[in-house]
């Protein structure tokens, strides 16, 4: 699959690729609140719910059976280091959104993953064709500990925006905040304004 560059779209935020206060690394570290979870192919599920039309569920062939791009995409990491030209494999996610069909009255999405890992970003935010629930990374299969089988990426915020391992995602009315939100990180997370704490 041809990779779509979208390194450019830090022209929206700001002047240079990397943004202030971040320095380029070339290995990918990870980064896990507790540890990896175990997931089984078999009973994996993916759910859609809350302020939508019609609520979804996927199991793992019929999540990668969706339409998929790859990408090549910077990853910026809230503690300091940014990857340039990741190439992700993965389901936009106004593609979900449009398949659910969500509420006037929705402005917000909660992301969970099987870890217990949660984490908000505004619905503006998240109808971006860049970010993606991606499986591959570098055209091979995403690896266990950096979220496999499934993540999301998003390229325009710090990366704990993007849960590794998703499960599920709900569009909400009202903002709530996710797992490292409630510890003080950033509900908007632009690494272009340096938002790393709130
Ligand atoms: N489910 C889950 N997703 C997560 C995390 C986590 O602990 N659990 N950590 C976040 C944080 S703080 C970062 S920086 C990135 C790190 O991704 P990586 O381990 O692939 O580098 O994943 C994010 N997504
Ligand atoms: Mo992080």
């Amino acid at each position: 699959m041809t990779a779509t560059d979208v390194t450019d779209l830090y022209e929206e935020f700001g002047d240079e690729r990397l943004p202030p206060g971040q320095h380029e690394t070339t290995d990918f570290p990870v980064l896990s609140k507790s540890g990896r979870p175990s997931w089984d192919p078999d009973s994996w599920e993916f759910t859609v719910t809350g302020a939508v039309d019609e609520e979804l569920s996927f199991s793992w062939s019929e999540f990668q059976a969706l339409p998929a791009e790859t990408q090549r995409q910077d990853f910026h990491c809230v503690t300091g280091w940014s990857k340039f030209d990741c190439e992700f494999t993965g389901v936009p996610f106004p593609e979900l959104a449009e398949r659910a069909g969500v509420h006037e009255d929705a402005c917000h999405v909660m992301f969970v993953a099987l870890d217990d890992y949660t984490t908000d970003l505004s619905l503006d935010a998240c109808m971006r064709d860049e970010v993606l629930f991606a499986w591959a990374f570098d055209g091979e299969p995403l690896a266990p500990d950096h979220g496999g089988p499934l993540r999301v990426v998003t390229p325009h915020k710090y990366a704990y925006k993007g849960a590794k391992w998703v499960s599920g995602l709900e569009f909400l009315t009202e903002p709530e905040r996710g797992f490292w939100e409630r510890r003080g990180y950033s509900d908007t997370a632009n690494p272009w304004a340096e938002d790393r704490y709130s």
